[in-house]
């Protein structure tokens, strides 16, 4: 299926980084989409309808114009950026792209994306929150911190992928109650991601 002229639309929440993502590549793209708003806190993801089109129950889905549907984050956006800038042309590179892909959805995304979760909407106290996920996200700001004392961009020097997946939830870090004024390299970077895409600075 071609993206040229087919309709797509997105199922997202608002507040979640996984769901931005898609957004961010479809706007820098100038993918047209209509987005429909799903709730997680208020269950929407967990209708009989919504779990007809992902019986995963999650948010971000994208569903086109054949009413193919697509879900995991970064599933759609390899989808939606093929053949552009964001892609490495290179194999090699590409691969270091997957890379950091696999490693935001298994280490990171399960770090921040959840501490946030705890703390900002779930507004938990530290006494209920597993006392090894802060310590995991100071571990992957601290890995990421070291590649970005060497490099702009997290693959060859320009903006792809890896940059707006990572992005994401970093951007949002100050909900987990993390600060970023400790990983300076990730500070400078997020505000050049966030110039790069033209979108708000989030701190
Ligand atoms: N690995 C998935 C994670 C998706 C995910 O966890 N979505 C959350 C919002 S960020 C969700 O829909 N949660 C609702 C639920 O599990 O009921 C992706 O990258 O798309």
């Amino acid at each position: 299926m071609s993206l040229d002229n087919a309709a797509m639309t997105v199922y997202g929440d608002s507040i979640s980084g996984n769901c931005l993502k898609v957004k961010f590549v479809a706007d820098h793209l100038g993918l047209p989409y209509d987005w429909v708003e799903v709730s997680v806190l208020a269950k929407e993801t967990r209708t009989p309808e919504f779990l007809a089109m992902n019986p995963a129950g999650q948010v971000p889905v994208a569903r086109f114009a054949d009413n193919a549907v697509l879900a995991q984050s970064n599933a759609i956006i390899l989808y939606l950026a093929e053949g552009s800038d964001l892609v490495p042309t290179d194999a090699f590179e590409r691969a270091q792209m997957y890379q950091w892909l696999f490693w935001e959805q298994y280490s990171h995304e399960t770090a921040i994306a959840v501490l946030r979760f705890h703390r900002h909407y779930l507004k938990k106290p530290d006494s209920e929150i597993d006392p090894n996920l802060p310590v995991r996200c100071a571990s992957v700001l601290t890995l990421m911190n070291n590649h970005l004392a060497q490099h702009e961009y997290f693959v060859g020097e320009k903006l792809t992928l890896a940059d707006i997946a990572l992005v994401a939830y970093t951007r949002l870090a100050h909900q987990a109650a993390l600060d970023l004024t400790q990983y300076p390299h990730v500070k400078n970077w997020v505000r050049r991601i966030e110039t790069d895409l033209e979108i708000e600075h989030a701190q």
